[in-house]
């Protein structure tokens, strides 16, 4: 079995990582051979200058976040030190339904002290891990999850992570219980044409964990290639990608390889990922990547700098407010990789719902814990059709699967394959998957605020 390496850091670059040959040759910390070591923990952080105790998941020698060899599968011990519940989601990936890690649907909450094995098949591409209890991942309970693929590693181009979260000082419960009560910029930005965007303000914003103002400073080489890996782990952010003065390529969605879209921005909604290869030019210089929100000022990023160039500081506020994070990009998406054509052998119609004044939140005007799984057979090819109701946008998340982009309101296409698909305002979605997982799977808004509003069902078939 090849080796499973854990990054020291998740902003470490692969080359860094090869440079140093003693990284790679790092025993990880393990209760059984081969298994990582992973411990969901408190840890105090410093945001824009003030402390903020957060929650982490550590991952092995000093860092966060992973990186699996080609071929490697995914072996892990999960320990709870926390003093509550919880249980860890593997985003992008599709394990066995026992260990997806959802509560009372996969398994049962991880408690106090308790630990969990895993091993799976890891699925390659650019994906991430977090809580999947409450609103912990707002409390930045997340991490990159990368595995490689073999032609990555034969590929000459530094590998640099970009992982961005939004982040609050309060506790996101009382935000919660403020958007039940009719409060909030929910109601305060309500009735535009486009529908509401950014039902909750933040603190900040990070990439790496860092704000703008302090920003990662990856070192680059002039002239040299580029594999950005851009995870929108946000709770509740959709995200312009702003390469800047570098032009830019997508290769690839929710870690599976797309037909390259050459650009400078890209709308990134929650809980996807986008890889995009950049050429750098043959001067020095330093570049900064940014993450807008949308339809804010609010900006986070990190800067790409050869040796010696000058970083100059961006404001975390600036610029002009973009427009909402929509299906521009994903209409011109497809699949390297596409599933076989078929028929599909069943349609389920699924209606985003809710959102008035009491911040409710359904699906077929069923919130979760009273709505009726989605039965499909096994073997089967299932189209979605996700209609929205409702007056904002929705990333929309299947777990266990990937699926096929095959519709965008009433044009086809043989569009990406991908595990979350945004359903703008007014916009319905149509997406198809093989039944090839047998098990009880989470379809559910990744906005974590409307997903606890209970916008959230099952899927479930036997073998
Ligand atoms: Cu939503």
């Amino acid at each position: 079995m090849p080796p499973i390496t854990a990054v020291k850091d998740f902003d470490l670059t692969r080359r860094r990582l090869l440079g140093g040959a003693a990284l790679l040759a790092l025993p990880i910390p393990c209760l059984a051979a081969d298994a990582l070591a992973l411990r969901v923990t408190r840890r105090a952080m410093d945001v824009a200058g003030r402390a903020a105790p957060v929650l982490a998941l550590e991952t092995g020698a000093s860092g966060r976040g992973l990186r699996l060899a080609p071929g490697a599968r995914f072996i892990a011990v999960l320990t709870n030190e926390l003093d509550e519940p919880t249980l860890i989601h593997w985003h992008g990936q599709t394990p066995p339904s026992v260990q997806d890690g959802v509560p009372e649907l996969s398994q049962p909450h991880l408690a106090p002290g308790a630990t969990y094995h895993y091993d799976f098949a890891a699925r390659p591409g650019t994906h991430w891990m977090h809580s999947h209890v409450g609103l912990q991942e707002q409390h930045l309970l997340a991490a990159p999850l990368i595995v490689e693929r073999h032609e990555d590693a034969a590929a000459d181009e530094q590998d640099i992570v970009l992982f961005l979260q939004d982040f609050t000082f309060r506790d996101p419960n009382e935000i919660l219980a403020e958007l039940r009560a009719g409060g909030g910029a929910h109601a305060a930005h309500a009735g535009h044409g486009m529908g509401a965007l950014n039902d909750v303000e933040h603190d900040a914003h990070l990439a790496n964990q860092r704000t703008l103002d302090d920003p990662d400073v990856v070192p680059v080489e002039r002239g040299g290639r580029v594999r950005l890996r851009v995870i929108n782990a946000s709770a509740a952010t959709n995200l312009w990608l702003d390469l800047g003065m570098l032009e830019g390529a997508v290769i690839a969605a929710d870690g599976n390889p797309v037909v390259p879209v050459a650009g400078t921005t890209f709308p990134l909604a929650i809980a996807q990922r986008l890889d995009v290869r950049l050429s750098l030019p043959a001067e020095p210089g330093a570049w900064p990547i940014l993450a807008r929100r949308e339809g804010g000022a609010e900006r986070s990023g990190i800067v790409l700098a050869t040796a010696g160039a000058t970083v100059r500081s961006i404001a975390p506020l600036g610029g002009e407010p973009g427009p909402a994070v929509d299906l521009s990009l994903e209409s011109r998406l497809a699949a390297v990789e596409p599933p076989p054509t078929r028929a599909a052998d069943r349609t389920v119609e699924i209606a985003l719902t809710g959102g008035g004044a009491d911040y409710v939140w359904s699906l077929n005007e069923r919130v979760h814990g009273e709505h009726e799984p989605i039965e499909v057979r096994a073997g089967e090819r299932v189209a979605l059709r996700l209609v929205n109701r409702t007056r904002m946008a929705h990333p929309m998340h299947l777990h266990g699967h990937h699926f096929q982009v095959v519709a965008i309101g009433g044009k086809t296409l043989a569009g990406a394959v991908r595990d979350t698909v945004l359903v703008p305002v007014d916009g319905s979605v149509t997406v198809a998957f093989d039944a090839d997982n047998p098990g009880r799977w989470a379809l559910h808004c990744h906005n974590i605020f409307h997903m606890e509003g209970g916008m959230m069902t099952a899927l479930e078939y036997g073998a």
